[in-house]
């Protein structure tokens, strides 16, 4: 498999400028007819090479005439042109797929009864002959004839001008799609549906119909996905000025599919998951989720359809900016600090653990052999994070002229991050020269400061310095430009303004060099230094805090983000301590002070409910075993499960207490009940591990009336190994074996059970008739919640969990490669594991990276893992 380079990007020797596609289709053989118009760019050349493999080559012409002047392989076919006609020419390729059994769910395949496409990021080449890149832009029409009682919808991008019926019992649509794209951004789907329509009328007066396709029977499922839209659009005229542009919307959900959703172009395809919701079926998670996901797709209409990316190591561009916006759109929706605190949480344990890994890379990659392998957390959260410092340093408005800049320029184009970096710079005047480094260094730079008071002249000092450790990817690091914000607090807790030479100064400290000092003038105690509030960068922070510096930082701190953090900060102490303890078979014990200090939050809870229940989560092992170098499985889960128990035995009382207060009666999503419902539902979480917690959890699922109570009572039986737990499993299973996606929270609850015998129930349910080794849903939430959460049975010291983690991804290799390079990541990173470990999962990479036509995606990844 062979790499390409960022620094090799050549601008195309040809384009295309239209391309109409006719699609006879049928899930065991459909024709594709694509004839293109090509123009040639540089005059030179007159080879033209175009992608494609996976499908039958029938047949070429060129203007008419069948053409034999070409060379073929398994990856493309390249023509000879006469001179006479390179200039601009009409390309005819008919090529035959078989969409039912393309189980790689890349290019056009079956999904269900219905037949969709996905073609981000190289899947269009598994359809046609293409120039398959992203800065090849064409108008498309897309024709479709199909069996009409089997597909009675026929979808594309764009507007429906023609549509019919053939003699044989099959119809036949066309679309036409004004705005040129990539190919990349082509959809079509053929399927029955339950059509849910709506209209928006967009700030400038144009009415959008909004057409929402779900299976049969699930248009009661949809509604939630709709009002989602509708807020999405309006959020985005409001706060982005970005209106949108076509005459119609649609998405469809489908269940087999490899991502969450595509942008594609007036037609979004979506994995159901991120559609269907209703009270019975959907948690308040997963209603949040939705909800973000359609914000997410819509959003991609103006950054990465109408502004698209030149090559696809600019992925971030489209990717970090789109997710940033998706963020803002759920905080300006929602509650700002608990989509932040979620937010870092998730770039924390797994954006950093890939950058600790053998796969890291900056968010503009300069090295890729698989594109599909960069759909990363590094790519997308972090690129969000990148997004969100611009924003913190210039402000909204300057942020906002910078993107009106942007869109302004690039409008129609493939473009590139400086192109974006670049409209920032102008549209504000601020110098980006120094951050820029952001987009080519990989890595999580660590930040240590220090402090000093001098009482006498009323100056108080932070010494910051800056370094990123090497990553795999890359060995020497620079300094990048951090903005840190902070805060000041006294014993009292009454924050302290930041005076400079009798000058109000910034809450944000540039961060650009090695060490530098931060003086503030006018302060009378020492205070309590709040850094990195907000997670204003997405760094590692190292300052020597005090437990009591902390529990006044949780008490008294007026950023919810910053009480939640020195939580964080409380939790890993007693953990780190108490793992040392247990590693030396010395006996645990937990800060009294903690407890007492959680105890009042729990007191006050009415005062900010979410805030309460974030605070009083525990981190998950996972979250836990990021920070340390060397992960101890056994031991994290030992001393967490020993946290949980005392805490839950410390607040027992106060615990059934607010159980008991929160009544809510029908169930609604607003942000207060849900925010009610968590707390409750966290508070059943400590109380199962309680002499309580039998009778409690079995009630809590009895009366249960929403999917959120229901799966809540079933975790929390299955965590503290309740007696109730099979008993509430089977009548789970019996109510909803017929319904995939509900099964999957079953599926991935039984693969996370501390159970010694967990790994032999995963293997068993395998043969589950609900579980299906070709839908990616099933297979990541049984097989990928096993080896991705839990910890102690994935690594168990005999090696179990690798082999059968082996075995499965050598029989994914060959159906979904894509999956399997998803489900590889725990894997390769065996460099954060004891000796003996390492041995094992080396010795299980080494058995992979022998299996015959081993996927570019595994490869690529076991490569960089064992070099
Ligand atoms: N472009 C792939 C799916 C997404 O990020 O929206
Ligand atoms: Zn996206």
């Amino acid at each position: 498999a062979k790499a390409k380079y960022r620094k090799d990007y050549k601008t195309p020797d040809f384009t295309v400028t239209d391309i109409s596609l006719d699609f006879q289709l049928d899930p065991q053989k459909t024709r594709v007819t694509a004839i293109s118009r090509i123009k040639r760019l540089n005059g030179e050349s007159r080879e033209l090479r175009l992608d494609g493999h996976s499908f039958q080559f029938v047949s070429v012409k060129l203007n008419g005439r069948d053409f034999t002047d070409y060379q073929q392989n398994s990856e493309s076919l390249t023509l000879i042109l006469p001179e006479a006609e390179a200039d601009q020419f009409e390309l005819e390729i008919v090529t035959n797929l078989e969409p039912a059994a393309n189980t790689s769910l890349q290019g056009l395949y079956q999904s269900g009864e219905g037949i969709c496409t996905q073609c981000e990021a190289e899947g269009f080449r598994q359809i046609t002959y293409m120039l398959d890149r992203p800065d090849v832009l064409a108008r498309y029409t897309t024709k479709i004839t199909a069996d009409k009682s089997k597909y009675p919808y026929l979808l594309s991008n764009g507007n429906l001008v023609a549509s019919g019926d053939t003699e044989d019992g099959r119809h036949w649509v066309e679309w036409k799609d004004p705005f040129p794209k990539p190919s990349y951004l082509f959809a079509l789907v053929a399927g029955d549906f339950d059509v849910l329509h709506d209209v928006f009328v967009t700030k400038s007066g144009r009415e959008v119909t909004l057409a929402l396709y779900v299976d049969r029977g699930n248009a009661e499922r949809a509604h939630w996905a709709m009002q989602s839209l509708k807020n999405a659009m309006k959020w985005d005229e409001t706060r982005f000025n970005l209106e949108y542009d076509l005459d119609i919307y649609m998405i469809v959900a489908v269940d087999f599919f490899n991502m969450g959703a595509m942008e594609n172009k007036g037609l979004n395809i979506f994995n159901s998951k991120f559609v269907l919701a209703n009270p019975q079926t959907a948690t308040d998670e997963d209603y949040l989720a939705v909800e973000s996901v359609i914000a997410h797709e819509y959003f991609h209409n103006w950054t990465g359809n109408r502004v698209t990316c030149r090559d696809w190591f600019q992925l971030s561009l489209k990717e970090g900016l789109t997710v940033f916006r998706d963020q803002e759109f759920s905080s300006d929706t929602g509650s700002r600090a608990v989509n932040r605190i979620n937010n870092v949480k998730f770039l924390r344990t797994a954006q950093f653990a890939e950058d600790a890994g053998p796969m890291s890379h900056p968010i503009r990659p300069e090295k890729v052999i698989e594109m599909n392998n960069f759909y990363t957390m590094t790519v997308y959260e972090k690129g969000a994070e990148v997004i969100r410092m611009l924003h913190t340093l210039l402000g909204e408005k300057a942020f906002q002229a910078g993107m009106a800049l942007y869109i302004a320029e690039n409008d129609g184009k493939a473009a590139t991050c400086e192109d974006f970096v670049s409209a920032m710079e102008r549209a504000s005047g601020v110098d980006l020269a120094q951050f820029r480094r952001w987009y080519s260094q990989s890595g999580t730079p660590e930040l240590t400061v220090s402090d000093e008071f001098d009482e006498k002249h009323h100056i108080y000092r932070l010494n910051v310095s800056q370094m990123t450790p090497p990553t795999a990817d890359q060995m020497d690091k620079v300094n990048l430009h951090i903005p840190l914000k902070i805060a000041f607090y006294d014993e009292s807790g009454m924050s302290l303004s930041l005076q400079k030479d009798g000058q109000t100064v910034s809450d944000v400290l540039d961060v650009i060099h090695t060490d530098q000092i931060f003086e503030f003038h006018n302060i009378y105690h020492r205070p309590v230094p709040a850094l990195l509030c907000d997670f204003s960068a997405p760094v590692k922070l190292d300052y020597d805090y005090t437990t009591k510096q902390l529990i006044t930082l949780l008490k008294f701190a007026k950023n919810e983000f910053v009480r939640w953090d020195a939580v964080q900060m409380l939790f890993n102490a007693e953990l780190r301590r108490n793992l040392s303890n247990y590693q030396q078979g010395l006996s645990l014990d937990f800060s009294a002070e903690i407890l007492t200090a959680l105890y009042q939050v729990l007191e006050n809870y009415s005062q900010d409910v979410e805030l309460t229940t974030l605070i009083l989560t525990l981190p998950k092992e996972t979250e836990f075993a990021e920070s340390f170098k060397v992960i101890d499985p056994e031991g994290i889960a030992a001393v967490r499960q020993f946290m949980l128990r005392t805490i839950a035995d410390n607040l027992k009382e106060l615990l059934l207490k607010v159980y008991n207060q929160i009544r809510l009666e029908t169930y609604r999503v607003t942000s207060q009940d849900i925010a009610l419902r968590g707390l409750k539902n966290l508070c059943l979480y400590y109380l199962a591990f309680t002499n309580l917690g039998n009778n409690l959890v079995n009630k809590h699922y009895l009366y249960a009336d929403n999917m959120t109570d229901c799966l809540a009572a079933l975790n929390a039986a299955t965590k503290a190994q309740l007696a109730c737990q099979e008993n509430l499993l089977s009548d789970f299973e019996s109510k909803w074996q017929h319904d995939g996606l509900v099964m999957d929270k079953w599926f991935a609850l039984q693969a996370t059970r501390p159970n010694e015998n967990v790994l032999m129930n995963v293997v068993q349910l395998m043969d589950h008739p609900s579980f299906n080794f070709n839908n990616p849903n099933r297979v990541r939430a049984l097989i990928g919640s096993f080896a991705a959460q839990n910890l102690k049975a994935f690594h168990s010291a005999d090696g179990a969990g690798y082999r059968f983690l082996t075995d499965i991804l050598i029989r994914l290799n060959d159906t979904n490669p894509q999956v399997a390079s998803r489900l590889i990541e725990p894997l390769i990173r065996f460099a954060r594991y004891d000796a003996q470990r390492q041995t094992l999962m080396k010795r299980a990479l080494e058995r992979l990276s022998e299996v015959e036509n081993l996927s570019k995606d595994l490869f690529e990844k076991i490569e960089k893992a064992l070099q």
